[in-house]
């Protein structure tokens, strides 16, 4: 697509919320070709992920960049069911009241159940209209969705292929051949669902399209060194990516496999021209790494700071680079950048190295002190593992206690399907459907403590990781409304890990 005919964003948007459904208020004309399309991005229904919406719902950006890549001409709405109270009354009435000629679901692996429910009730609703997934969940497990009421599995990045579908089912043909598209039934290419699919430049990308959902709705819990009094904690946040990839090997991560072990920056002209167009003054950067490529991370700097962009910024990256150029993040804190996620993942060496980490519990604090100094707040991710006794989780937790003010939050270590790692643990999986718990919070193989004590034990961590927070410490003066908000996320972020184990069958809670 020309970057002439793509749709430039727009504020405030010309949509009127109805269930967490989008309805443009200007109706459009259509043509005979014109085709109607409806995205929809599922409610999860885990209550560790709905804990984690509690504090933060970042945008659609998936469905914004598929919408985008179509013609113009075709009628594209998103349905974002994670803003709807009762999902499946949202999605009857969009689905009745639109009448879309194709649907286009997502879905992360913990979802994958939950896509083929929604595939099921539309394809009830909607006899003749066609039904396509995408997303993480079909990229590392097609197989999971080869189900009859599902049309065509698309893998890995998906604006050429989401394209090639729409042209097709225009023109009429089937959707076979197509490159990264699976066809379910049993047909041919399903057959190769081991080998990954190619991402294309970056470069190739059109601009999402924003103009298809409210930005005020969008929101994520701010962290930094230092707010001014009465700065909100709940920012209306836009999502935006700069690149795909990461140049390391970390063995329970998919990323290095998706992406060939590359890192492929996007042109800086279109990451400045996105940020400047967005309505939203906080920005969540979506990248695996934002600083790997120092180089790029300097021009975008340079970039945005020529173009006068100002906003403010939060973005993932590594001790390593951290501390491989910490000139970058000075560069990176005058421009905005009032946060950084890295990941800390162990408090020792010898669990840093099993997983191929490459960096050190010392090169971890050295990172911490660094972007402290500089006024940059420090979200510090660790992992747990399922074979975690009652003393690992009290020596994580000490750890945890002694660190500088900085934000930590807690995962379980979950290698992806498709990983050496992932093969290593598969035949000691101990539920049914693994996919429905991936959510890197639930352990998918039997845990060494009973599986109660051990989810009161992941909640205990996790409120430990928020007690030192430099809000709290430098005595943040937040609206009051803000304050009774993040009370209430916290406990609803904390009950999602007590009552985890009622995820699984009732045998295993112990
Ligand atoms: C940024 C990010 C987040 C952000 C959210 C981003 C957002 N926009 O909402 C935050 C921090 C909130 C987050 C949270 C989590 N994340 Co996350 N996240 C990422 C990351 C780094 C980038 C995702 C992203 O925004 N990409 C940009 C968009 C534009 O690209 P995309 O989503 O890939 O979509 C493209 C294609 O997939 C495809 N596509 C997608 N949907 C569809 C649909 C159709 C019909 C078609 C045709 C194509 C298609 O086309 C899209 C356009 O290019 C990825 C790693 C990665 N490299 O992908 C992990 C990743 C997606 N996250 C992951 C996980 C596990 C989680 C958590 C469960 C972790 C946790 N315990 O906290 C939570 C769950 C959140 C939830 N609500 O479910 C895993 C998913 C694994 C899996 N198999 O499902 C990943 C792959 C990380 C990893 N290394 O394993 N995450
Ligand atoms: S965990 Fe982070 S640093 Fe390691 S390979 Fe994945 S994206 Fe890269």
């Amino acid at each position: 697509m020309s970057r002439s005919t793509r749709p430039r964003n727009s504020w405030p948007p010309e949509t009127k919320p109805v269930f967490g459904f989008h309805l443009p208020l200007k109706g459009k004309v259509h043509s005979s070709e014109t085709m109607k399309i409806l995205l929809i991005k599922p409610k999860a229904r885990l209550g560790s992920i709905l804990g984690l919406q509690a504090f933060q719902l970042l945008e659609p950006l998936e469905l914004g960049y598929l919408a985008a890549a179509v013609s113009p001409k075709h009628d594209v709405r998103i349905l974002d069911l994670r803003l709807a109270r009762f999902g499946n009354r949202a999605l009857k009435r969009a689905v009745q009241t639109f009448g879309p000629d194709l649907v286009g679901l997502t879905g992360y692996s913990h979802e994958g159940s939950i896509v083929k429910e929604l595939a099921r009730r539309i394809r009830r609703l909607l006899p003749l209209g066609k039904i396509v997934v995408g997303g993480h969940h079909a990229t590392v497990a097609p197989e999971d969705l080869d189900i009859e009421e599902i049309d065509a599995i698309v893998r890995g990045e998906g604006c050429g292929p989401f394209r090639s579908l729409v042209e097709r089912l225009e023109a009429g043909d089937s959707f076979e051949g197509i490159g990264d598209v699976m066809i379910p039934g049993g047909s041919k290419a399903m057959e190769k669902p081991d080998e990954w699919p190619i991402f294309p430049d970056p470069a190739t990308l059109p601009v999402p399209r924003r103009d298809l959902w409210d930005c005020r709705r969008y929101s994520t819990v701010w962290l930094a060194e230092d707010l001014p009094a009465g700065h909100p904690l709940f920012p209306q946040v836009s999502t935006v990516r700069t690149s795909w990839g990461c140049k390391m090997k970390c063995s329970f991560c998919i990323v290095p496999f998706l992406c060939e072990g590359r890192h492929w920056p996007r042109p800086v002209q279109s990451v400045v021209d996105e940020i400047a167009a967005v309505s939203s003054d906080h920005i969540y950067f979506s990248d695996d790494e934002n600083f790997i490529d120092v180089d790029f991370a300097w021009r975008l700097a340079e970039g945005l700071e020529k173009a006068g962009v100002q906003k403010r910024y939060f973005a993932w990256t590594r001790s390593t680079t951290v501390n491989g150029s910490p000139e970058l993040f000075r560069k990176w804190r005058s421009i905005g950048l009032d946060a950084a996620f890295l990941g800390f993942e162990f408090s020792t060496d010898a669990a840093l190295k099993k997983v191929v980490k490459g960096g050190t519990v010392a090169g971890n604090e050295r990172a911490l002190d660094v972007l402290r100094s500089m006024g940059i707040a420090v979200h510090a991710a660790f992992m747990v593992m399922p074979d975690f006794d009652d003393g690992d989780f009290q020596s994580l937790k000490d750890y945890v206690e002694r660190l500088p003010p900085c934000e930590c939050s807690f995962t379980v270590c979950t290698p992806s399907p498709g990983t050496p790692d992932y093969s290593d643990i598969e035949r000691k999986i101990w539920v049914d459907n693994p996919h429905d718990l991936h959510d890197c919070m639930h352990p998918l193989t039997p845990t060494a403590v009973p599986l109660r004590r051990f989810a009161q034990a992941f909640a205990d961590l996790t409120k430990a990781g928020t007690a030192n927070i430099p809000m709290r410490v430098n005595k943040h003066r937040a609206p009051h409304l803000d304050l009774v908000r993040i009370i209430l996320a916290e406990g609803r972020y904390n009950r999602g890990f007590r009552r985890m184990y009622r995820d699984y069958p009732r045998e295993l809670w112990g």
